[in-house]
């Protein structure tokens, strides 16, 4: 590992050192493999919600760090996010949804982001599986053949992106008369589909106004000091820059398209 580690969060370390004595828990030491895109983002925002101590390596898409070696004995799907916990014997996980329950579990004691109680659970856990089965791989496609494909193929732009519009549906038939979608407080049903939900624009989305109550969730979440702490894990969150500047959209697909070199979805 050539690249140095970035500690990012001394003020959850201290925040941490109360909830160890008050559970009797050890403090957590975890590293984060992590790039800025929605997948990385879930855990960081999960991370920095917990307010557990951790740092952040950021593996370089460019120069195809996600496939060395030394990663894939981290994770063997060679892709972001994955985390390794050294207060647990450097135990690894890989799969964003896995990484999210893998941290409540062993350390959500308030359970912050993942209730115990079954019912409640059962319901994050649909929400982690819509996103993980449905949103993520959805508007994905979507993301990709419009805006990074070689080629414009209609139907397929198409097809993604009428599915991810009607994913964010479901997605607003449940917020109706709600601010989070399990038990009115933010989970990480919310964590999950957040990151995904406020780059619609990538999918060939121009718009959520349709979805009234989808874009106040979205508004809501973006307020949040953690969410926005993790969005900007482990680099600047671009997807901010082009809300705030929408004439750089061009500029920054073309940096991701150079990154990716038209790398098909699948390809080593
Ligand atoms: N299902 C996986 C998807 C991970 C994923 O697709 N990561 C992308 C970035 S968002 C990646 O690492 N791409 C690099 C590559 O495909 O080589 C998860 O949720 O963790």
């Amino acid at each position: 590992m050539a690249k140095s580690l970035r500690t990012i969060s001394l003020n959850n370390y201290f925040k941490w050192l109360s909830v160890v004595k008050l559970h009797h828990f050890t403090t957590p030491d975890i590293t984060l493999y992590s790039a800025g895109t929605p997948n990385g983002q879930k855990v960081s925002i999960a991370l920095e919600e917990l307010g557990i101590p951790y740092k952040a390596r950021e593996i370089s898409f460019k120069d195809n760090e996600q496939k060395q070696p030394w990663f894939l004995k981290i994770n063997p799907n060679g892709r972001i996010p994955a985390i390794t916990d050294h207060s647990r014997g450097d135990f690894h996980v890989f799969e964003s949804g896995a990484i999210m329950i893998y941290l409540c579990e062993h350390y959500d004691p308030e359970e912050k982001l993942l209730p115990k109680d079954p019912n409640l659970r059962s319901q994050v856990i649909q929400w982690i599986m819509f996103q993980m089965g449905g949103l993520g791989p959805m508007q994905g496609q979507a993301i990709h053949f419009s805006k990074y494909a070689p080629e414009k193929i209609l139907y397929a732009i198409k097809r993604y992106t009428d599915e991810t519009k009607r994913l964010y549906s479901g997605l607003n038939s449940a917020l109706e008369g709600k601010e989070y979608l399990v038990g009115n407080k933010f989970t990480l049903a919310d964590a999950i589909s957040f990151p995904w939900v406020r780059e619609y624009f990538l999918a060939d989305i121009p718009s959520i106004d349709e979805f009234p109550n989808l874009k106040a969730w979205v508004a809501r979440i973006s307020e949040r000091p953690a969410v926005q702490k993790g969005l900007n894990v482990p680099t600047p969150d671009i997807v901010q820059e082009i809300l705030d500047n929408p004439e750089k959209l061009n500029e920054l697909v073309k940096r991701a398209q150079s990154v990716f070199k038209w790398k098909s979805v699948g390809e080593k």
